[in-house]
């Protein structure tokens, strides 16, 4: 068996093991962040649990931190206030990302997490199977109920060798993703294997897993070994490591081979993860901004990796450079060994330990600048400037460019010393709040509940025949931030009428505006897509605002694995075109009819489209299992609850 399948199966429930069925998995931990948690966990609250039913779930704030206005800190209040009555482990706004912080303080070799973040495999790095999901899913899982997958195919990275200086794991992961793009992954897992694997530390195991979520897979998976041990011992929790690997028989897929030593710099170049070009090809190009963090690359290993290679030297003066530690954990050793005074004294910006600027929450770049970012995702616009042109790079390329001005092949320049790992890290969890009520709760206890924290809207069941219009239709790789933008909106998160006024606000403003007359109409919306609709992150509000503006139907030529899950969830029914040329039989504002189309969730999931304008129809497909039918005919999760 493979390592994947063995976790799978101790933790089945429901289902068979055999790729693209549904299988029902049990949910040991969970984490949410702030920005999907709200909405979680006032789902949770109506589930009517006196307290969470994992092993552990832990609540972080690492989102919103910038706080212009009331909502986030009222948010934060509503969180801490959650958490402390339900036997939630609350991390409080400064200490760090919550990937980073679960990796270093809580993740588990052999346990099972899901998290309200598109991050989440980052967990993959130590040996568990980790995968991001809608927020709801996150509340079911928090009432102890199972999460689902479809049964994955598992491909095997071989990895042989072992990387040159000043290359390093996200050059890793970006070839990977050269390979394999960053769509058409949909129920892949990939499986990290081979004499390659050793020669990397979990920072660096923690950073492909991490980016492996760029490749549209369910998650990414590392054996747990003696380095894992290792990073473990030096976090004082030696006590929950175990070895887990692959049998030497195990099937795959198929096998990828990857020779560590031939790995060069590599960048994501605008405006996708998948369009990966070598840092030796972009050479010279002027750069304006450089930022370091995120929870891809802002380790231990990936900070003090830049403190060395800043030392004694001065940021280039046409090059704003900022560093968002990942934790405080990692600012602590820093400080402690000396080399966080390296950072200051090179003129870097220090920023909080959060999300910040990959979540375009600040520094967004001047029109039309470079901006060279150790984050996962350059969606255009994401950073908060349209026009910016966003590379996503390693912490080495990162420093050369912000030295030189230029974008530079950091392995043409002086090799960074080796990072060596603190046999031990100071350990100081006394930003991790009831941790001593961690499971138990404080039955009765207060929520607060300021202004900013709204109900959750639920559904309304679906129609026998369903009579709509073509509210947008967009292309492919249409992701999330653009259906439901981040950065300056995201303080909307929890009122769902107020954050709906943004759905597709980058793409078309006047969809809302559009839906809501539709609505009031008494006619449904349909938004039409192209490959991969819904890229990137698990947030829940891509598919729940929507349903709160009257969409009841999505038809795409494909949809990835989170948003498809989320969409269900809201009532939202997930079609693809039989044949993908029918899309261009349809456009916006076309009035369409799909007559029976709940007889079609309940059967086969294939219904007709007619098209009003030309008397034209065609078919669509939803691949749906039971559980799933049920749901979409309720109207939703919420309400069928
Ligand atoms: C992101 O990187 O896009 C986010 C913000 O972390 C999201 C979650 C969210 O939208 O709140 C993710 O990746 O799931
Ligand atoms: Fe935060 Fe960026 Fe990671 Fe999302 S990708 S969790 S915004 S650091």
């Amino acid at each position: 068996m493979n390592l994947t399948y063995k976790l799978i199966s101790a933790h089945l429930v429901s289902g068979e093991l055999s790729p693209g069925s549904e299988i029902g998995l049990k949910i040991d931990q969970t984490l949410t962040q702030d920005a999907t948690g709200t909405m979680a966990y006032l789902q949770f609250e109506s589930m009517g649990c006196e307290r969470v039913k994992t092993e552990l779930s832990v609540s972080y704030v690492d989102h919103n931190t910038v706080q212009v206005g009331f909502e986030n800190a009222d948010d934060h209040a509503y969180l801490q206030s959650v958490a402390r009555k339900y036997g939630i482990v609350f991390s409080r706004p400064g200490n760090g990302i919550c990937h980073q912080l679960h990796l270093e303080r809580f993740g588990r070799p052999g346990r099972t997490l899901i998290g309200s973040d598109s991050h989440t495999p980052t967990g993959g790095g130590i040996g568990m199977l980790a995968m991001g999901a809608g927020g709801l899913d996150v509340a079911v899982a928090m009432a102890g109920g199972p999460y689902y997958i479809a049964a994955p195919r598992v491909v095997r990275v071989w990895l042989e060798g072992a990387l040159r200086p000043g290359v390093s794991a996200k050059d890793v992961i970006l070839a990977v993703l050269a390979k394999y793009g960053s769509s058409g992954n949909v129920g892949r897992v990939m499986e990290y294997a081979g004499p390659g694997v050793a020669s990397l530390d979990v920072p660096s195991r923690a950073t492909i897993a991490n980016m492996g979520t760029e490749l549209g897979v369910t998650t990414s998976v590392f054996p747990s070994d003696e380095e894992t041990r290792r990073f473990l011992a030096a976090q004082g929790r030696e006590d929950v490591w175990v070895p887990l690997c692959a049998d030497d028989d195990a099937e795959y897929e198929e096998t990828f081979v990857l020779d560590l030593s031939r790995v060069e710099p590599m960048a994501a170049c605008p405006h996708n993860p998948g369009n990966v070009a070598t840092v030796a090809s972009l050479a010279g190009k002027r750069v304006n901004q450089v930022l370091v963090g995120s929870c891809t690359n802002s380790s231990y290993r990936d900070l003090k990796t830049v403190a060395l290679l800043l030392r004694g030297k001065t940021i280039h003066p046409d090059v704003s450079f900022g560093v968002a530690p990942g934790s405080r954990q990692v600012v602590l050793e820093l400080m402690r060994e000396g080399l966080f005074q390296n950072l200051v004294e090179a003129g870097a910006r220090i920023l909080e330990n959060a999300c910040g600027f990959c979540i375009g929450n600040h520094q967004s770049p001047g029109t039309n600048a470079v901006s060279l970012r150790t984050s996962n995702r350059n969606f255009e616009g994401r950073s908060g400037t349209k026009s910016a042109q966003v590379y996503l790079v390693s912490p080495e390329t990162a420093v050369a460019a912000a030295l030189t001005g230029v974008v530079t092949d950091p392995t043409a320049l002086d090799a960074p010393p080796p990072v060596r790992f603190p046999d031990r890290f100071g350990i100081d969890d006394s930003m991790f709040l009831y941790r001593e009520t961690a499971g138990v709760g404080v039955p009765g206890a207060e929520i607060a509940r300021g202004p900013n924290i709204g109900e959750v809207p639920s559904g309304s069941p679906l129609p026998e025949t369903l009579d709509a219009v073509i509210a947008i239709k967009v292309g492919d790789k249409i992701t999330t931030d653009h259906i439901m933008p981040a950065g300056a909106r995201l303080k909307y998160r929890s009122n769902v009428p107020i954050y709906a006024k943004y759905v597709f606000e980058p793409v078309d403003p006047t969809f809302h505006d559009r839906c809501l007359a539709n609505k009031a109409a008494g006619v449904a919306n349909v938004i039409v897509a192209g490959e991969s609709y819904g890229q990137g992150s698990s947030r829940e509000h891509a598919a729940l605002c929507p349903m709160y503006l009257g969409v009841k139907a999505v038809v795409a030529k494909s949809v990835e694995r989170i948003h498809a899950a989320n969409l269900v969830n809201f009532g939202i029914v997930p079609f693809v075109f039989e044949n993908p040329a029918d899309a261009d039989r349809i456009e916006q504002g076309d009035a369409i009819e799909l007559p029976g189309v709940a007889d079609a969730v309940r059967g086969d999931g294939v219904a007709t489209v007619v098209v009003r304008r030309t008397g034209e129809s065609f078919r669509v497909r939803a691949s749906l299992s039971e559980r799933q039918r049920g749901i979409l005919l309720a109207g939703g999760l919420m309400a069928r609850r």
